[in-house]
């Protein structure tokens, strides 16, 4: 049977559905482990007891491939998701679940991500205690780029010394040339008409919740060893290749400069991903109804090039998932308002 869909602003069916995630009130607790896989969604969720006893976890798959787990985590009602890729996806999953969950909630990504430096190293859990940043691909600098090779009067009437904004900044004019040092280097000089404009912009930082990073630290650290557990700031890219600085020659991305650059300017930045900062961004816009933070698995180092050994990555998703719920279960989140219950009814 087709569901039906009501109210085009957020639709839900007639169940109460809601309409990517496919879950309704009931169904989801309020505190929830976001992961980027079913397979992980599976694996942490043989660390969950049933809702109730006698009962087997709950579990539902919507027609768009979001996998909703509920049950139990040392006693307390617990939710995992698989939320796949990127920041739309985080967007339904943090919306469509907060549009089920009466009260506050807290929401932790457990994820796999590239380190970007020491102290972050292969197969450490790194927790997002500092926040995250955004870097995304600015579209309007290779169409401003486009428009600039229309009107090379614009240039040089200007000064700008070049045909091409990129050879202007010792960017070969086919995209593939010397490595600039830093995005900085591709910033296009004078009046041109990509005057000003960067092609990836790097967002302010948001914030983790405090409290639940702490008890999430101390979680891993109790699980892997303090050793094993780095403490700092995570990047959410837009990308999985051009916005995280990786190189090719089938495109003009423009970033070969951009990890330096990124380092540079964030001393403490330690991974690369794709969710976190939509996750906390959303946390932080919720009119304090969500808590959130995030841990990751380093599955690549992007100092040094290497990628860690597939077969090792269940284990740490096991660990990472114990002390993600262990967090999860251990945070104080405040009851519905009598405001909310009346808003949901
Ligand atoms: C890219 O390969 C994906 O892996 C990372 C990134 O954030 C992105 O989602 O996390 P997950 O392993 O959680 O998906």
């Amino acid at each position: 049977l087709k569901p039906i869909y009501r109210d085009a602003n957020f639709p839900t069916d007639a169940q109460g559905r809601t309409y990517h995630l496919g879950t309704r009130e009931g169904e989801v607790a309020p505190r929830i482990l976001s992961v980027g896989t079913v397979t992980r969604a599976q694996l942490v969720a043989t660390l969950l007891q049933p809702p109730a006893p006698g009962r087997q976890l709950f579990q539902r798959v919507s027609s768009r491939g979001f996998h909703t787990i509920t049950g139990r985590f040392e006693g307390v009602p617990v939710s995992i998701v698989s939320t796949h890729m990127g920041m739309p996806n985080m967007d339904f999953v943090v919306r469509e679940n907060r549009a089920v969950v009466r009260g506050q909630m807290a929401i932790v990504r457990l994820g796999t991500c590239g380190a970007v430096q020491h102290p972050a190293k292969l197969g450490d859990l790194l927790v997002a205690s500092h926040g995250s940043i955004a870097v995304r691909r600015d579209a309007d600098y290779w169409s401003l780029l486009e428009r600039d090779e229309h009107q090379p009067s614009a240039r040089t009437a200007n000064g700008g010394g070049s045909s091409n904004g990129h050879t202007a900044n010792g960017h070969a004019a086919n995209g593939h040339g010397p490595a600039p040092a830093a995005p900085d280097v591709c910033f296009v000089e004078g009046p041109s008409a990509l005057a000003g404009r960067r092609p990836y912009s790097v967002s302010l930082p948001v914030r983790s919740d405090p409290y639940l990073a702490s008890i999430l630290v101390e979680a891993a650290a109790a699980v892997v060893g303090p050793g094993r557990v780095v403490q700092g700031l995570t990047a959410s890219a837009d990308s999985f290749y051009s916005s995280q600085g990786r190189t090719g020659p089938e495109f003009d991305d423009a970033n070969e400069g951009l990890l330096g650059a990124l380092t540079k300017a964030h001393p403490d930045l330690m991974s690369l991903e794709m969710e976190t900062f939509h996750l906390m961004d959303l946390a932080r816009c919720s009119k304090g109804s969500i808590r959130a933070t995030g841990i990751c698995v380093a599955l690549a180092e992007r100092y040094s090039n290497e990628f860690m050994e597939y077969s090792k990555l269940p284990a740490l998703e096991l660990a990472g998932g114990t002390a993600a719920l262990r967090a999860l279960a251990g945070v104080p989140l405040r009851e519905a308002t009598g405001e909310e219950l009346a808003a949901a009814a």
